[in-house]
């Protein structure tokens, strides 16, 4: 059963964008994966095929219509019954690896894309929709941030990313920023390549990769390394001996 992304948008001309080559592209060509982008102003009703209207209260910029966006939304849910409903905004719930991990799990994803100010509140309050956020910075509408959620998802996907282990000693698997990486030549610019990187002791290489993934956690994200320590304090599998000591 193939992941099947459908997304809600006034410019649909936008996808499959970055996600029609490379991984993505290749993935979707082999049918792993499809992508519908609706167009929302279809779903207008009025001569003008208008989409939004004036903040009631007064204010800058326009909102997008909960009519409109209900009639777009509810032809495509008819479409694919039990596929999740998510409106990208700046204001939604940040975006986890976790949750694209149980987004990818599933049968797809319908994606509500804003533009203009906002969506009228009501469309939230009348219709299951999980707003989600990809960080802390304001886009000019919801598509990019589409495209981001779909790129985190499909290399997750049953034979999308090949050898590469399916990247779950990456990032945010391990809980861990990842460590630094080499390749050749063994020298650049009079920088050599970590004597144990070519030693060949694999146990040696291992322990010097989680030091490293440790000490860049720690020092760029102590939020992350916090949450990592904490699990690994209270966790029976990596608890620490008797002393206190690892
Ligand atoms: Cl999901 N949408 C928009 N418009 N801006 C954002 C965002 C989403 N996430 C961060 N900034």
């Amino acid at each position: 059963m193939s992941f099947a992304a459908t997304i809600l948008t006034l410019y649909p001309e936008m996808f499959p964008g970055p996600l029609g080559i490379s991984l993505a592209g290749r993935a979707m060509a082999e049918g792993k994966w499809s992508l519908d982008a609706v167009q929302i102003r279809d779903f207008a009703t009025d001569r003008h095929r208008s989409v939004d209207d004036t903040p009631s209260g007064g204010g800058a910029g326009m909102v997008m219509r909960a009519d409109v966006l209900a009639s777009a939304l509810d032809a495509t849910t008819a479409r694919y019954p039990g596929v999740p409903v998510l409106a990208m905004t700046p204001r939604g719930a940040p975006l986890t690896q976790g949750r694209v991990r149980a987004l990818a799990d599933g049968p797809g994803a319908i994606i509500l894309c804003g533009r203009f100010e906002g969506i009228d509140q009501r469309l939230f309050d009348a219709r299951a929709i999980e707003e989600v956020s990809i960080g802390d910075y304001i886009l000019s509408g919801g598509e990019m941030a589409a495209l981001t959620l779909l790129d985190a998802c499909i290399r997750l996907l049953p034979g999308v990313m090949g050898a590469a282990s399916s990247g779950d000693d990456e990032s945010f698997e391990t809980g861990l920023l990842e460590y630094p990486h080499y390749t050749r030549p063994t020298e650049w610019e009079g920088r050599t390549i970590p004597e144990v990187l070519r030693s060949g002791d694999h146990a040696r290489i291992d322990a010097w990769r989680k030091r490293e993934a440790e000490t860049i956690t720690r020092l760029r994200r102590p939020d992350l390394w916090e949450r990592h320590e904490g699990v690994r304090i209270q966790s029976p599998s990596g608890a620490r001996h008797k002393d206190g000591t690892d």
